[in-house]
């Protein structure tokens, strides 16, 4: 057993924080402001070959591993966790059609989507259903070209922005397997949005509700198999919920490795912070939670990659764990900084903000540990 990343994975981890350092930090309390992420930016990561990280390399993606992955988004949220969050869910997307979808739709939206011209959404939450998602009550009717779909999806990351939507919606009875999904092209008719969502965090990504009224796509729109789609959507959100942890991760380690630096320089009481033995045992603390949430977080993400028979239940654990050891370690650091921590301008609040959602999407962490517990009561 070999717990040390390759000298590629580390490469593919240095780029990615060079990147983050040079592209995003500089810009993210503004882009924060603005609650717009420029479009010019992810072209510029595509070229990287982050627009498909583990789309298969037949399909013109990085064919990365999933832990590969989850290295990526560690080093990009060192720069900001919202942005990094949203380009998993466009990944979390490619990565569907790429396992799932016929040679057509394939063909019809990798290549964009590789380069990121296509920017992807994915839309399982309803109105009435965020947990129970196989409740979901969205309907798509078949039309003589293909699907005519009505009903609303909530919460949608890049909801109005996005240049195409992959749509959970109801092809048949109730429950899992009368589900399909399809992707809907921004401009379809029947197609509108909802107001901009006034959030804690996450701010630089557009949150919208995606209204489908009568909205017609061609049957080559449909993804994979009819009545597959919620296994597909819970597939990919299994890699998805990685890289959400990933983010809670990266972010965490930042405003740790800020901290130490402020603690050198801040003075109280004749000496610097760093030299008070109470603080120094916290810090001790937040570097053991974050040690373990890596490790942890890195064997799930192996499991994935091996299909483990317990993976689902390694990436519902490692969601719960480590995006709460993350914001706690944030919550931390900005007591650390004292008044300094709750100012914008130190970067600190920021994050405890962005880091608060990742325990509530991609499954609440109440539902993480509904899908741990139905497995060990199972076995
Ligand atoms: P509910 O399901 O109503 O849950 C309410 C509370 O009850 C929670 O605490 C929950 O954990 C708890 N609960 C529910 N059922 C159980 C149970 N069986 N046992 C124990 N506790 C339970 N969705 C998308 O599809 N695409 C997106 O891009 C997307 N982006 C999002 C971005 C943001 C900023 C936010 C806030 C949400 C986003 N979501 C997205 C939606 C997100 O996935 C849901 O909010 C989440 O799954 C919870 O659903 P809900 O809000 O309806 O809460
Ligand atoms: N991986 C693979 N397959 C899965 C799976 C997973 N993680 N979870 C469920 N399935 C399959 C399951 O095996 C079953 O298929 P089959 O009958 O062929 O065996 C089918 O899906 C139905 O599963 P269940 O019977 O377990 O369905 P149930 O309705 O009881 O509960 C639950 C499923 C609660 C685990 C699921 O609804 C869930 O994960 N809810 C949380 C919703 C969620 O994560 N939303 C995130 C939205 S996206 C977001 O927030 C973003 C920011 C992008």
């Amino acid at each position: 057993m070999d717990f040390a990343l390759s000298d590629e994975q580390t490469a593919i981890f240095d780029m990615a924080k060079a990147f983050g350092d040079e592209f995003i930090a500089p810009n993210a309390l503004q882009w924060e402001k603005d609650e717009n992420i420029p479009k010019d930016l992810w072209p510029r990561l595509a070229e990287l070959g982050f627009g498909g990280l583990y789309v298969s390399e037949e399909s013109g993606g990085s064919g990365l591993s999933r832990l590969d992955a989850t290295l990526v988004f560690e080093a990009l949220s060192m720069a900001c966790p919202s942005v990094a969050a949203f380009l998993s869910i466009h990944n979390m997307c490619a990565a569907m059609i790429d396992k799932n979808g016929s040679a057509a739709l394939k063909a019809k939206y990798l290549e964009k989507a590789m380069s990121m011209e296509t920017f992807f959404s994915y839309c399982l939450t309803e109105p009435g259903s965020g947990s129970d998602a196989a409740a979901l009550k969205t309907r798509a009717e078949r039309t003589n070209e293909g699907f005519a779909l009505t009903g609303t999806k909530a919460f949608i990351s890049g909801g109005g922005y996005s240049d195409a939507y992959i749509v959970m919606a109801r092809t048949g009875d109730a429950g899992p397997k009368g589900v399909s999904a399809v992707v809907v092209d921004d401009g379809a008719d029947g197609l509108s949005f909802g107001g901009l969502e006034d959030k804690m965090g996450w701010r630089a990504q557009p949150t919208r509700q995606v209204q489908l009224d009568n909205c017609n796509i061609p049957a080559e729109n449909l993804l994979g198999d009819e009545g597959k789609g919620f296994t597909y959507a819970m597939q990919g959100l299994n890699g998805g919920r990685l890289n959400i942890s990933a983010c809670s991760l990266g972010a965490a380690q930042s405003a740790l490795d800020k901290t130490l630096a402020y603690m050198a320089e801040r003075q109280a009481f004749g000496k610097s912070i760093d030299q008070f033995q109470a603080l120094q045992f916290r810090l001790a603390d937040m570097e053991i939670e974050l040690q373990a949430s890596r490790a942890f977080l890195r064997q799930a993400a192996w499991k994935l990659d091996t299909g483990a028979p317990d993976a689902v239940q390694h990436c519902a654990m490692a969601k719960k764990f480590v995006t709460e050891a993350g914001s706690r370690v944030v919550d931390g650091c900005l007591q650390l900084h004292g008044g300094y921590g709750y100012l914008a301008d130190y970067g600190i609040e920021k994050l405890a903000r962005d880091l608060r959602v990742h325990q509530i999407l991609e499954g609440t962490n109440e539902i993480m540990r509904v899908i741990v517990a139905r497995q060990m009561i199972a076995s």
